[in-house]
């Protein structure tokens, strides 16, 4: 039996070795068809696409972080290493008020909240039927446009993300981030963006976004943006100009700017080192890490020590003739960003206090002022200085851009334990206020001067001096409503929201729904919100735009102003400029 088996088996030989060589070449042939199929499968799908979390994520055409820098960085400063600080409360302990008071008040809240999130989704609605995908909606003409510098990537489409979220309109949100993740920054009939723009609120937008709903397709976005963005540095001293211009940053050829805006070249810091804490890559914060090192050079160097001129010459790294000084348009969030830096690096990097300290000191003495008033008004505001040879003078002129500086001395005496900054928060608040209640409209003018006192205490009212150089139609105190327009800007709700937040004091909200129903009526069009000609005449004059920061920041801080204070509680997120809510390090 065994020799026949083996007989069996030698003559069976070739015949076995045919069938398993039959065999492994059908498992080949298999394999390869296998392969084919695949291959012809993945070839269907469009070459960049991932689908993630139920978004149809589309990557960009150009892929930005294959480009190496011409002017490479070999030491990258990282993120602070350590434990966040246990930093000061920001917010107000606020309480629950249970009694039969407290209902009703609850209730009054809860009309206004609705009334907001009306004028909300009318806009979003108009913007999202007729103007989808471009920047703005034209609120009079009902057409898209978009805005020079920001690269047609529907501005308004990104920047309203957040703003979704939170106003619990969920359907809207993900439709609206199923559109956001297929943006291409490489399709765009502009040749440079606007570096700051986009950063604030395309950037910006994205995290916020990421940061409220953890969708991982909109961090994938942002990080295609940072990459774009982060090219801005690859200059040959990696100070980063205004116009990111696209084929200058291929070929090589930046260079920074001579005189371009401050805030315009140094308010990255939030929007970098979130991206830089969310990716671990420190090339993000290394970039404006890079900025601050100068700001902390600079910041005793100028001519008037402690703050730094309206325009940077970035090109050649030095300090340029310029000799004015604002918190106001220009400058505006190059201050804004010191103590927001500080609070989402959790304390880590002491630079971002000491630049915000030396900086407020000089504010305080040089650039505030009280406007004389014949009720004595005990209100600030913040004006412009012009450094001559004799010194500094300080003109009294008040912007709604500067509106935002309440809030900012608020977060700063929160976060450093400065209570006198808290109450300088809040008369430049109520100055605000003080100003959208003294026009006919009941909303401030987008520049206008003042009378002012000497000193920051209270003045003797003088009627003569108003009555021969000013305005006399307008409310007394006031000189003049220089530019009388309302471009439905958020900086006076900005700080108000701040300060009711920080301290708990309901009148915050009266004032609040005041402003929110003068902006309403004065505002309102067939189809959104418009800004205005002139905030002096009651019958307005509409001037057909709707800038994306009315849906980013205007209504959200509306909105949450009568909401909970645990939405976007301010322990637990920074708010950048343009209102997004980014994630505090615990
Ligand atoms: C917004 O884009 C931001 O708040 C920016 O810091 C200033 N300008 C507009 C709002 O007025």
């Amino acid at each position: 039996m065994f020799i026949e088996n083996v007989e069996w088996q030698v003559r069976q030989q070739p015949h076995h070795a045919m069938l398993a060589i039959f065999r492994r070449k059908t498992r080949v042939a298999i394999a390869l068809f296998l392969v084919l199929l695949l291959y012809l499968l993945v070839g269907l799908i469009p070459e960049h696409n991932d689908t993630l979390f139920g978004f149809t994520y589309v990557r960009s055409s150009y892929d930005w972080s294959k480009q190496p820098f011409h002017y490479p960085i070999t030491d990258y400063t990282p993120l602070p290493t350590g434990r966040p600080l246990t930093l000061p409360k920001v917010q107000y302990a606020f309480t629950t008020d249970t009694s039969p008071d407290g209902i009703a008040r609850e209730e009054v809240l809860a009309s206004r909240r609705a009334e907001v999130k009306n004028a909300f989704v009318k806009s979003w609605t108009s913007y999202r039927n007729i103007g989808f995908g471009y920047d703005e909606l034209m609120p009079v003409s009902g057409k898209g446009r978009d805005a020079p510098g920001f690269g047609g990537w529907g501005a308004t489409l990104v920047d309203s993300l957040s703003t979704l979220w939170i106003m619990g309109l969920k359907d809207e949100f993900y439709e609206a981030a199923a559109a956001a993740v297929t943006i291409d920054w490489a399709r765009t009939r502009d040749t440079s963006c606007n570096f700051f723009e986009t950063t604030i609120r395309h950037l910006g937008g994205l995290l916020g976004a990421y940061d409220l709903s953890l969708e991982t397709a909109l961090l994938e976005k942002a990080i295609e943006l940072g990459d774009m963005l982060y090219m801005a540095y690859d200059t040959p001293n990696h100070m980063p100009p205004f116009w990111l211009d696209f084929s200058d940053a291929k070929r090589g050829s930046q260079v920074a700017g001579y005189h371009d805006p401050s805030a315009s070249v140094t308010s990255s810091s939030l929007e970098f080192t979130r991206l830089a804490q969310l990716t671990g890559d420190n090339k993000y914060y290394d970039a404006i890490n890079r900025v601050t090192l100068v700001l902390d050079d600079w910041q005793n160097r100028t001519t008037l020590p402690g703050m730094w001129p309206t325009s940077f010459d970035f090109a050649q790294l030095q300090l340029d003739s310029d000799s004015s000084f604002t918190l106001g348009a220009l400058a505006d969030s190059l201050y804004e960003y010191l103590p927001k830096t500080y609070a989402i690096l959790g304390g880590l990097e002491p630079v971002y206090e000491k630049l915000y300290r030396g900086a407020m000191d000089t504010v305080i003495k040089n650039l505030l002022f009280r406007p004389n008033t014949p009720d004595q008004d005990d209100i600030l505001f913040s004006g412009n200085v012009y450094v001559s040879d004799t010194g500094p003078h300080l003109t009294a002129e008040a912007q709604h851009l500067g509106c935002f500086v309440g809030g900012m001395f608020g977060l700063g005496g929160k976060l450093f334990h400065i209570p006198e900054h808290l109450e300088i928060g809040e008369k430049i608040t109520r100055g605000c206020v003080w100003a959208y209640d003294a026009m006919p409209t009941g909303i401030m003018p987008e520049i206008f001067d003042l009378l002012k006192c000497e000193t920051l205490d209270p003045c003797e009212w003088d009627e003569s001096g108003w009555q021969d150089t000013a305005d006399t139609q307008l409310k007394r105190g006031f000189q003049n409503a220089r530019d009388p327009r309302y471009l439905l800007r958020p900086e006076a709700i900005e700080s108000v929201f701040l300060m009711y937040r920080m301290t708990g004091n309901p009148e915050y909200q009266e004032m609040a729904w005041r402003m929110f129903q003068a902006i309403r009526k004065a505002t309102e069009t067939d189809l959104a919100f418009s800004s205005i000609e002139s905030v002096r005449d009651v019958v307005t004059v509409k001037s057909d735009s709707m800038e994306s920061f009315w849906l980013a920041e205007t209504l959200r801080y509306f909105y949450l102003i009568f909401s909970s204070p645990d939405l976007i509680n301010l322990d637990e997120y920074v708010l950048n400029t343009e209102a997004h809510p980014l994630k505090r390090p615990r």
